[in-house]
């Protein structure tokens, strides 16, 4: 496979390709179903205003179809559904190290009611984990027992967790009875194409209809039960999310008109996500050494989809039987012979109350954000800088604050600033600074590079060598937010920053990219959730 094939400008990727097949009439409900196209709409950095209360219902604890909840909630997977029925390029479920983070790839396969043990045994410790979601290691529905025994059980026990499941969605049309029965109102279904032609180059075969199925025929065969599959959902009022690989020459501008078909058709959100591909890893893309891309290709996509399906970029690409906030992965407390020893109360009373708890919290980053806007607003008029927008790196380890030192980062949050907003554009994972309690002098340069598109890092604390030689890059290390809300800070010291190029103290100057390639930091990817 080729790996070398030029990245599209943004403009040509707007001009995306002709329609696939017209969408069927699906039934008008939900946020999404009515566009967002010129309104601030229900995406996931959408808020109580911009849908209706029982779409909010539904996603505001949710931390993958919520931005605003990824800081607060968190979720866990239960890798009940070892068997699919495709295959994909991109994956390779043999490979299995609990130091990889990619869907598809688990440390222990569960029953359902090993499964259930464990989402109480969780639940109980983590009460803001609020979304069960079965994610593999191979596809949900194609273990339609498993997965369904496992989700009847816990709608029975655990009422008050939302249920969750991820599909490539091949079997799906078949499924949805089943999934509305147990109140699965979130599914999540990969679709990287919706051109047969662009699918072959992904799927090497199907598995349909008790034969094997390869080539054009496959890809369309997936591709009609695909859009069928959402429809129906969209029907039936369930949250539906769209996840594509980009896969750079293969489906990079084509995935601007998956974002075009699935809005048609309903979906609530579209995750795109990069294409994270080592040899290591024994997949056919892995090795024919077809790349992943640069995270300004991943975000010059994003942003050519923006005006279409509504985007989530927060997305970590978890493993299957990830636990914890999104870009933390606490399994390893959860280990079957760890639940046996533990003394699980699951008291959900105990959990409604922790939970209005991180909602007040939530409430008060909100308006700390919509005060700050306010001053980042005026700040920018008097610099004469009414469209500057810059990024900005943030360090935290979560409740939606500045709150981590920057040798303890494992992944900088990226936001993009400006008088309008502070907006979450992506995360750029990177090697521990702080080893042992010492500065790593050797990773310096590899986080410098993965940050490099950024004017300014926000962090708790800094040492003056880094302090040192992120200035010496042009990026202002910044500790004087410490413990802010993230968006507050960020506009505050933009503020001040638009006053400093007023004053004349500094000059503006453009960031170039920063030089990393996305999937040499966030492990793989896969359909997963
Ligand atoms: Fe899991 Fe997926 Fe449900 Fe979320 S994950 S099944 S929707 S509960 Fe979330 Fe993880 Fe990205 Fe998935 S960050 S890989 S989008
Ligand atoms: Fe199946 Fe998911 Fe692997 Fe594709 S990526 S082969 S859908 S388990």
């Amino acid at each position: 496979m080729s790996s070398t094939t030029a990245f599209v400008s943004i403009g040509d990727l707007r001009k995306g390709r002709s329609a696939v097949s017209a969408p069927v009439e699906v039934a008008a409900g939900g946020c999404s179903t009515q566009g967002g196209e010129g309104k601030a709409s229900c995406g996931s950095s959408g808020g109580p205003d911009d849908m209706p209360a029982e779409i909010w219902e539904k996603v505001k604890n949710h931390p993958c179809y919520s931005e605003e909840a990824h800081h607060h909630f968190a979720r866990m997977h239960v890798a009940v559904a070892p068997a699919c029925n495709i295959q994909c390029n991109y994956c390779n479920r043999k490979y299995d190290c609990s130091n990889e983070s990619r869907p598809g790839v688990v440390s222990q396969k569960l029953t359902p009611e090993q499964a259930v043990k464990k989402v109480l045994a969780v639940a109980s410790e983590i009460p803001q984990m609020t979304v069960l979601g079965i994610a593999g290691p191979g596809d949900a529905l194609a273990n339609p027992k498993k997965t369904f025994d496992t989700m009847r059980e816990l709608s029975e026990k655990a009422p008050d967790i939302k249920l969750c499941l991820s599909t490539n969605g091949l079997a799906l049309p078949d499924m949805v009875d089943e999934i509305c029965k147990y109140n699965i109102d979130h599914v999540t279904i990969t679709i990287n194409m919706v051109d047969p032609a662009v699918g072959e180059k992904i799927y090497p075969w199907i598995f349909w209809d008790h034969k094997r199925v390869t080539g054009y025929e496959a890809a369309k065969i997936l591709h009609e039960r695909q859009m069928l599959g959402l429809e129906m959902l969209t029907a039936r009022g369930v949250l539906t999310k769209i996840n594509s690989v980009l896969i750079p020459g293969i489906n990079d501008e084509h995935l601007i008109e998956v974002n075009r078909e699935v809005k048609k058709r309903g979906a609530f959100l579209h995750n795109i996500m990069p294409l994270i591909s080592e040899a290591e890893h024994g997949t056919v893309f892995g090795l024919t050494g077809q790349r992943g891309p640069t995270a300004q290709e991943l975000k010059a996509v994003q942003d050519a989809c923006m005006g279409g399906a509504n985007l989530m970029r927060h997305c970590r690409q978890c493993r299957a039987d990830a636990v914890g906030l999104l870009g933390e992965d606490r399994s390893e407390e959860f280990t079957l012979d760890k639940i046996e020893a533990m003394d699980v109360v699951y008291d959900i009373d105990k959990r409604r109350a922790y939970q209005q708890k991180v909602e007040a919290e939530r409430a008060a980053q909100h308006q700390a954000k919509v005060d700050a806007l306010a001053d980042a607003l005026d700040a920018s008029l008097i610099a004469g800088e009414e469209d500057l927008s810059v990024l900005v790196a943030v360090a935290t380890e979560g409740q939606g604050r500045v709150n981590q030192h920057f040798g303890h980062a494992t992944e900088f949050q990226i936001y993009e600033v400006s008088r309008k907003q502070a907006l979450f554009v992506g995360h750029r994972r990177v090697d521990l600074y702080c080893q042992g309690g010492f500065g790593e002098d050797e990773q310096l340069p590899s986080i410098v590079s993965a940050i490099n598109d950024c004017h300014a890092v926000l962090v708790s604390k800094i040492g003056a060598c880094p302090r040192d030689e992120l200035t010496a890059a042009g990026i202002e290390p910044v500790d004087q937010y410490a413990h802010d809300f993230i968006e507050k800070a960020a506009l505050q010291w933009f503020a001040d920053y638009c006053a400093r190029v007023a004053s004349g103290a500094i000059v503006h100057q453009p960031r170039g990219d920063a030089r990393i390639r996305q999937g040499a930091f966030t492990g793989a990817v896969e359909s997963a959730a």
